[in-house]
């Protein structure tokens, strides 16, 4: 691009390249079409998506794995389709750059707005709504501020973790502008040294008193690039440590001291119990969330909680504000290292090890014996994606082995996540295999991004998990609204340009499915796992007697 001359269009492009992204997703049209060439010549390979929602879901999944993902859309049609998955990023926290092309400055406000193809006449409505499910939203409306507006949306969402908007009109695109020189954005959160001594201070006090103390990781020590101080705080207090579901991965399940994922009443009940009779639970970068937690069935009490997330730390029911997440956890670390903390703390129970697995091949397969039998087949390489309904309550209880992540949108929990998001983390990621689990309604609502993934020639393996209709739904209360038309899910991946998927119906055909996986590593495996609709799980069962 260097011997090109250089534009607004292009100064974003090359601040994109040097935040490290390699790849885009989106859908074009003509708002934004001038953009996406300046896309197509440069290092950043724009993919494109079904829709606009998948796209940001697949930018989602991508800067899950990554630190950064982008989209870039169309006004209006597109930008209101892309709504849901951006709420989403921001609910969790991911830093997603929404890139929107938008009509020319010199149109607005001279034609009758109406006369707009793609807008609903009012041309501050897809900012004004972007404003409030990002950290920043900005419209380039002139060459010489946009440089600058540019660099701190930029920085905003890489120092916050969340995502931005920057609307480009059609006309700012080609406008001449500077050079853009070496950048390096500024991530550091504003920090109150006064305020951080006097939290670890107290923080430290607590925990020289408590006698069954218990750490609970979350979701913001991964966002915020913290794990390495989390894993040193386990290691100089020797706590138990527990994940909430949204932490899951956080740390690796064979650390020594890990109980596994809490999530209320639905946690495994070592787990809980730990948790749950602690006298101070000291949650880092944990968001207290319902259902994070396990949909309001988490008994923590306010009085014996440490919380220390994002910008903030909470001792017991006062707040430390100013005081970042990884100020508090490096502050921490340097303390303990010249502290002894009383001994004498219970002794573990070991995070469950999967029991052996023996099928029986004619077997009908059940809920329970799959999850059992995906629990001795994740591997060290694999990703595993997990969609919203009762996957993702049994995905929360598998081990992961050293060197496996997971990733599920279990905060924000919008059905459909997953399919869209394994094609971003199999392009962010391409040496993990994506495990996949979504259920049937899941996947009707965005599954043609299955098309893509074949596109692209990627390699997941897909479970879907069909129960007949909405199995999460129908154990807490259930009727007609809950049945879904029965699709052959297993001809899509033909009828989208790949090979037919396989329809799993017994413990052998589960078997066989398992096999071709390890056999085909670089093809994509879809395997349609029927499940009877009436099949609870343990867990499901539980959930539904707690949330009824
Ligand atoms: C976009 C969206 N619409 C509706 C819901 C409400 N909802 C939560 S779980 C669920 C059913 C999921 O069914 P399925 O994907 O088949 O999974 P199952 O529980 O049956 O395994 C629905 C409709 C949601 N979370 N997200
Ligand atoms: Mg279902």
């Amino acid at each position: 691009m260097t011997d090109r001359k250089m534009t607004v269009g292009r100064y974003l492009v090359r601040r994109l390249e040097q935040l490290g992204l390699k790849h885009a997703f989106g859908v074009p049209g003509d708002y934004v079409l001038t953009f996406l060439d300046l896309l197509e010549e440069s290092s950043i390979d724009l993919v494109n998506t079904c829709n606009e929602l998948n796209a940001g879901y697949a930018a989602d999944g991508y800067a899950r794995v990554t630190g950064l993902g982008a989209v870039c859309i169309t006004y209006g049609v597109g930008g209101f389709s892309a709504y849901n998955a951006v709420a989403g990023a921001f609910a969790e926290r991911i830093p997603l750059v929404v890139i929107s092309g938008g009509p020319k400055l010199s149109l607005r406000g001279r034609l009758h707005p109406n006369l707009l193809h793609h807008t609903i006449g009012d041309m501050n409505l897809q900012r004004d709504i972007f404003d409030r499910i990002t950290q920043a939203a900005i419209v380039l409306r002139n060459p010489v501020q946009a440089l600058r507006q540019i660099d701190e949306t930029l920085a905003v969402c890489v120092r916050h973790s969340r995502p931005v908007y920057i609307e480009i009109p059609a006309d700012m695109v080609d406008e001449p502008c500077e050079e853009p020189g070496s950048w390096t954005p500024d991530r550091a959160l504003h920090l109150d040294a006064d305020v951080l001594a006097e939290a670890v201070e107290e923080t430290l006090s607590l925990m020289s008193s408590a006698s069954s103390p218990v750490i609970l990781a979350g979701v913001e020590v991964c966002r915020l690039n913290t794990q390495e101080a989390l894993l040193e705080v386990v290691e100089r207090t020797g706590y138990p440590v527990a994940t909430t579901a949204l932490g899951k991965g956080v740390i690796p399940e064979h650390t020594n001291g890990y109980i596994g994922t809490y999530f209320g009443a639905l946690a495994n009940e070592s787990t809980r119990r730990i948790v749950e009779a602690s006298d101070l639970v000291l949650c880092l970068g944990a968001w207290t969330t319902d259902i994070d937690l396990g949909g309001y069935t988490a008994h923590l009490d306010p009085g014996r909680l440490i919380v220390a997330n994002n910008e903030r730390v909470w001792v017991k029911r006062h707040v430390y504000d100013h005081v970042p997440l990884k100020d508090f956890l490096a502050a921490l670390c340097l303390a303990l290292s010249t502290m002894a903390l009383p001994e004498g703390r219970p002794a573990l129970p070991l995070h469950p090890p999967s029991a052996p697995f023996v099928p029986s091949p004619p077997a009908l397969l059940s809920a329970d014996r799959f999850w059992a039998r995906i629990n001795r087949f994740i591997a060290d390489d694999h990703i595993l994606v997990v969609d919203t309904g009762s996957s993702a309550f049994e995905g929360l209880k598998l081990c992961l082995p050293a060197g496996a992540d997971y990733v599920s949108q279990c905060f924000y929990a919008s059905i459909g996540f997953a399919i869209p998001a394994t094609l971003g983390i199999k392009l962010a990621a391409p040496r993990y295999r994506p495990i996949v689990f979504v259920g049937d309604g899941a996947f009707q609502m965005t599954g043609q991004e299955l098309s893509t993934i074949i596109r692209r020639n990627l390699n997941p393996v897909i479970f879907l998990v069909n129960n007949d209709g909405y199995q999460v739904e129908r154990v807490i209360y259930d009727n007609v609204y809950n049945d879904l038309q029965r699709w052959e899910y297993a001809l899509l991946p033909e009828a989208y340009g790949g090979k037919r998927g396989v329809a799993v119906r017994t413990e052998g055909d589960l078997e066989a499915v398992l096999r071709q996986a390890a056999e085909q590593k670089d093809a994509l495996v879809f395997a349609d796992v029927r499940l009877k609709r009436d099949d609870f799980s343990e867990t499901l069962r539980r959930l539904g007697e707690t949330l009824r």
